[in-house]
């Protein structure tokens, strides 16, 4: 048949993201261990705005393309024409959550953030409109996520009612520099602060977040992709952490094609 052999085409490449992601370690495990038919197959790493870049004149070109994907992500969320790849062994998971996680005696220390941050829940739709709302509007996404706190005075009550408010002590978050972190760090600081905490957020690679709270250097992270995304870096230190559970559920990651590619399936692929 005139079946298009779409890893021709892409050259046996996956277009990346930053080579420190999450998502990054479990492609690897994906071309290394999980898919024979990924034998030979490349992971191109560069950073999520290259990735979004490519995948922009792919489509306006209508060429084929494989990036590493995820929800939630604004550009996602905006291109109802993209689809995930089946992945029958499983190595990205279904439903991932965000989680919370804290050093091993934050809540000791403070009794009273450690009540707000363990409260701190939100949905997907939530995370979404203040990414979209950042990139349709010239504000930072920490001002779009002050306004939502602003915005959301009941959903923010439930996370803070009744708890003490803060005795200016500082509650030193840490996080990841994609939007979707950026928005979250953002929505829970604003909430602390508007308690009477002082807050400072730091963005770096999943690795650190794990580490910096196995050590104590940190208090706690919103940005823990669980059980898939961040699992590696999870397991090297799941005994010096307390985890606080999901903050949010359906998140997503994996291999995403646009929705023209005749493809269904990671086991499509050819090596
Ligand atoms: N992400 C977005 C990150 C976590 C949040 C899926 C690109 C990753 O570590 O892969």
């Amino acid at each position: 048949d005139t079946k298009i052999n779409y890893s021709e085409v892409v050259d046996y490449t996956i277009i990346g993201i930053e080579p420190g992601a999450g998502i990054t370690v479990t492609t690897e495990t994906a071309i290394e261990e999980g898919y024979d038919n990924l034998a030979g197959w490349e992971l191109e790493q560069a950073s999520t705005a290259a990735m979004v870049t490519e995948l922009e004149s792919a489509i306006a070109d209508e060429e084929p393309i494989i990036v590493t994907g995820w929800n939630p992500h604004w550009k996602f969320a905006q291109f109802p024409d993209m689809k995930y790849l089946d992945d029958p062994e499983g190595i990205y998971g279904d439903a991932e959550n965000i989680q919370t996680l804290v050093r091993n005696d934050f809540e000791g220390d403070h009794p009273d953030a450690y009540e707000i941050i363990d409260r701190f829940y939100w949905e997907v739709e939530d995370m979404e409109e203040i990414m979209y709302e950042a990139n349709e509007s010239d504000l930072d996404i920490n001002e779009v996520a002050q306004q939502w706190v602003e915005e959301n005075a009941d959903t923010v009550a439930e996370w803070t009612d009744g708890v003490n408010e803060g005795d200016g002590s500082t509650i030193e978050l840490v996080s990841t520099p994609w939007d979707s972190e950026r928005a979250s760090a953002g929505v829970l600081s604003a909430a602390l602060e508007s308690h009477g905490f002082d807050v400072e957020v730091t963005p770096v690679d999943p690795s650190i977040v794990f580490e910096s709270l196995a050590s104590g250097d940190a208090d706690a992270t919103v940005a823990a992709w669980l059980p898939f995304t961040h699992a590696d870096f999870y397991e090297n230190v799941q005994d010096d952490v307390v985890d606080l559970g999901p903050n949010l559920e359906g998140a997503k990651i994996g291999l995403v094609v646009p929705a023209y590619m005749d493809i269904d399936s990671i086991e499509d692929l050819e090596p």
